[in-house]
């Protein structure tokens, strides 16, 4: 996959994927990564890339001309989508985020001031992308984001590839606890199923965990999915337990 991030920080997208999946995947040629800074097509001696608003008000606004020619620029890389990472975009989800990994290429457009012209997302942008609702300063965390998440799912990058069929939302579920030695921590020890070594059981009591924490936690993703016979029996022995824990006084 290729993503080009069209920038004023160049520097935070390149350096926020020197680590982790996106150097990996970078390494392993999986993932080609280019920027593009407006600032380079300004036509202006001070290099200025915004202006005031139209209707007055606090901040600047991102110029059309620049960042419009930024994009030209990176459309040249590929066939890819425009995305415009902002608060006004559709959540993005691990949905999403299979979709997007399904690309041979994106080009992410990161906005820095108050936004960008308008007349940028109506002619330029295919697609407003949040990655949640509340506001950054800028852009590119958000692109960092983007490019995280959709990374490690491009075939090869995770190195063992049934992490991503292990990983949490996988199922539209949590994820159960994880434990590694010591067998115990302070009080604390590893649930004995874990140590025992039936690997039914521990699949059940896993799958259970993942139940149990959605519908305590995220009670709103368990709407978005049908439990098979199977889950709905455990989700409801995870609540009977529940019950009878809070009725003797024990944690
Ligand atoms: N998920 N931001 C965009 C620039 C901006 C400012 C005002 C339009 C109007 C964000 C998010 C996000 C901050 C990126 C503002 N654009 N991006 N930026 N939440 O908060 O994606």
């Amino acid at each position: 996959m290729r993503i080009d991030v069209v920038t004023l920080f160049p520097d935070m997208i390149q350096d926020g994927c020197r680590y982790g999946i996106p150097r990996i995947a970078q390494e392993k040629g999986l993932l080609q990564l280019g920027t593009w800074n407006p600032r380079d097509y300004s036509r202006n001696k001070h290099r200025n890339v915004d202006d005031r608003p139209y209707g007055g008000g606090p901040g600047m606004v991102m110029q059309v001309q620049p960042v419009a020619e930024a994009i030209t620029a990176a459309r040249a890389e590929g066939q890819g989508p425009v995305i415009y990472l902002s608060p006004q975009g559709r959540r993005l989800d691990q949905t999403a985020v299979r979709r997007f990994a399904e690309l041979p290429h994106a080009i992410l457009l990161a906005g820095r001031y108050e936004g960008i012209d308008e007349r940028l997302i109506t002619r330029h942008v295919d697609e407003e992308c949040s990655i949640g609702d509340y506001v950054l300063s800028g852009g590119e965390p958000a692109a960092l984001v983007w490019i995280d998440a959709v990374t490690r799912l491009l075939p090869g990058a995770l190195g063992d590839e049934e992490s991503a069929l292990c990983d949490s939302f996988m199922d539209g579920l949590l994820d159960y606890p994880h434990y590694s030695r010591p067998e115990v921590v302070d009080d604390l020890a590893v649930p004995a199923v874990l140590t025992a070594g039936n690997h039914a059981e521990i699949a059940r009591w896993r799958l259970k965990q993942s139940l149990g924490r959605t519908w305590r936690r995220r009670p709103d993703l368990l709407e978005q999915i049908d439990l098979n016979e199977e889950q709905q029996a455990l989700l409801a022995e995870y609540i009977r337990e529940q019950q009878t824990m809070e009725s003797d006084g024990n944690p």
